[in-house]
């Protein structure tokens, strides 16, 4: 009996906590899977471009993807002194190039780093991923194709640093990486060549805060 009693007291004690909210863990926020159609120009999905000597071209690869239903290949050639870049997201010349989740929509101090799949083919070429802030200044991490085979690339925000070659004119330039991130961009560094496919953005939550408050 008495032990019954401390059990009914026990479950009385915790109930109302339990009722107010669920608890539910952090997730990974998948962001972008690539299954748009692509398309470039001005009402583009992709927004892309290259210059200076470098080419690029884009096409959506539905044989060998990660995530959905197919990824995004990039066929680039990039020369010192030229430039390329692909990307996606909001506030780009490409109108149709925004997220499958709106970046206003999400609660960004939830995450830690932003990752996305690259299959690689152990070329050894550099690349940099950018990620433009909300004062429009572009932050910088570099990623090595060093394998082969599809690979989560994970790029925490702490370590991405202000990308010192070229910025907006538009930049707020105040070394700060304000939130929420507009867009992204793929960019291969001369001097290379060939074919890299990408799939499944995600945000990815801290470690130690894996749960949240659901109301
Ligand atoms: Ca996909
Ligand atoms: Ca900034």
């Amino acid at each position: 009996m008495r032990k019954l009693l401390i059990v009914l007291l026990l479950l009385g004690v915790s109930a109302p906590a339990a009722c107010a909210r669920s608890r539910a863990p952090v997730k990974s926020l998948l962001i972008e899977d690539f299954e748009t159609e692509v398309s470039g120009g001005a009402e583009g999905s992709v927004d892309f471009g290259a210059g200076n000597g470098s080419a690029v071209e884009v096409a959506a690869e539905p044989d060998l993807l990660h995530s959905g239903k197919q990824s995004l290949k990039v066929s680039f050639a990039v020369v010192p002194g030229g430039y390329m870049y692909v990307a996606k997201g909001g506030g780009l010349a490409a109108k149709n190039a925004r997220w499958e989740v709106d970046p206003r929509s999400i609660s960004w101090d939830k995450y830690a780093s932003i990752s996305f799949y690259m299959y690689g083919s152990n070329s050894k070429t550099r690349i940099a991923f950018d990620i433009k802030d909300n004062g429009n200044e572009l932050w910088r991490f570099l990623i090595d194709d060093n394998f082969k085979g599809w690979k989560k690339m994970i790029c925490p925000f702490k370590d991405f640093f202000v990308r010192g070659d070229w910025q907006p004119q538009n930049a707020d330039a105040n070394a700060m990486l304000d939130f929420p991130v507009q867009s992204f961009q793929f960019e291969p560094l001369p001097k290379a060549k060939g074919i890299l496919y990408f799939d499944t953005v995600e945000l990815n939550p801290f470690t130690g805060a894996l749960w949240e408050d659901k109301e």
